[in-house]
């Protein structure tokens, strides 16, 4: 992969930061924007912009296209069967709370039981407690081994006959664990429970096929993958998302409105209540373009090398601790001893480099670390290894300004 040229395409990354040249190392946070992306945003605002799916107007119908041109794209990136299966919506979190509202709500009852695991982003466990409060359900969490990885006899005690829904991230956002969500998926279905999947940091990184992995949902964020923030996925199966009630009712997601009753619009519409993401969607569908034109295996194993160089780099500072396994995805969570982490970030930062620190949205998983905050450094297809030995230095840095306390 030619980082370089790749670089030149992400203006964001050509300027200084505190004096020095910016090294981001925060895209499992959001991820930088190609030209390309933003270039798609001007031109609809420029030349095309106008509501969709009503007007019979020429910029109505390129507008419409161009949207509709954007959901066939993601059908194809993800391999699913139908657009009727792509809904779009503000980001992962409000994918995940559709379907803890519209289906968990609507078919779970008392005693039934919504499996977890302790590495989820709030995302994906705050819904779901709503979802058990409401209906009575029982959350369950599958145990983690010591490095953080799931075993697949550990999902098999998990899931019982009482499980009807598996909710679990195919990344960890902290740990840089992969699950093995098509096998996890198949024990599900044995038992007669659903899989929905938090795709937020997979899907910018690594291929991933809807048929292969046959999960029931699907959530991921577009500002995790070079497109704009306010535009997401769900993926849903055609049967579940007919039978799954809309979370919003409003214009755009009807067929008839009577004064007491109304009734919905087809697939993938009555998910779509109001003014649709129009923009966003466009944006998503250009940075569809543009990782399919790098390769998401490319990426990955990139990603990958980076991370094996980082650990390999990190573990040679004295006093610095990774979390997670070593088959990890592209990004590095540690702590220096001694040294709180927004103070780790806060020193990196004077010297241009962004990482995050904190809880990262995994509160249960950080008291499972026996940890409160943590920093982490997170790769994207932009980043090398000038990057990581940047981030090394800086670490140093900390270390010598808060008097190497070892
Ligand atoms: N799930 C996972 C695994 C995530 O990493 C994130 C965001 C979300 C869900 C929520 O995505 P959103 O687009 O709806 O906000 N993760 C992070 C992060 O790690 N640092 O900032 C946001």
């Amino acid at each position: 992969m030619d980082v370089k040229s790749i670089r030149e395409q992400f203006p964001i990354l050509h300027q200084q930061v505190n004096g020095h040249p910016l090294v981001y190392l925060d895209s499992a946070a959001t991820s930088q924007k190609p030209v390309q992306v933003i270039e798609s945003l001007e031109s609809y605002y420029r030349n095309h912009n106008s509501n969709v799916h009503r007007g019979v107007h020429t910029l109505g119908t390129r507008a419409t296209d161009q949207y509709e041109g954007a959901r066939d794209k993601v059908k194809t990136f993800i391999n699913a069967d139908s657009t009727q299966e792509v809904i779009f919506t503000r980001g992962t979190t409000t994918a995940l709370n559709m379907v803890a509202y519209g289906y968990a709500r609507q078919f779970l009852k008392e005693g039934d039981e919504i499996v977890l695991t302790e590495m989820e982003h709030h995302s994906n466990i705050i819904p779901w407690q709503q979802a058990a409060k409401y209906t009575g359900a029982i959350l369950k969490y599958i145990p983690m081994e010591e490095n953080g990885i799931i075993s697949l006899d550990a999902v098999r005690s998990t899931i019982t006959k009482n499980t009807k829904m598996v909710a679990i991230t195919h990344v960890s956002n902290v740990l840089g664990v992969i699950n093995p969500i098509k096998e996890i998926a198949e024990i599900a279905h044995n038992q007669g429970a659903i899989i929905v999947v938090d795709g937020a940091q997979s899907v910018p990184h690594m291929k991933v096929d809807m048929q292969e992995l046959n999960c029931d949902f699907y959530a991921f964020s577009g500002h995790k993958m070079c497109g704009p923030t306010g535009i997401g996925v769900l993926y849903g199966k055609k049967d579940l998302l007919e039978k799954m009630e809309p979370v919003e009712f409003g214009g755009e997601m009807i067929d008839f409105v009577g004064l007491y009753d109304s009734t919905w619009k087809e697939l993938p519409w009555k998910f779509e209540g109001g003014t649709p993401i129009i923009a966003g969607a466009i944006g998503l569908g250009a940075a569809i373009d543009f990782l399919q034109g790098i390769g998401l295996d490319n990426i990955i194993e990139h990603e990958q090398q980076l991370a094996h160089y980082t650990q390999k780099k990190l573990s040679e500072i004295q006093g610095l601790t990774i979390y997670g396994p070593e088959e990890r995805s592209g990004l590095i969570t540690f702590n220096v001893q001694g040294i709180h982490p927004h103070d780790t970030a806060t020193v990196l930062d004077s010297e241009g480099i962004a990482v995050r620190a904190g809880h990262h949205c995994a509160q249960p998983l950080m008291k499972w670390l026996d940890v409160t905050a943590t920093a982490r450094a997170s790769f994207y297809l932009y980043n090398d290894e000038n990057d990581v030995d940047r981030l090394v230095e800086g670490l140093q840095k900390a270390k010598e300004y808060f008097g190497d306390v070892f």
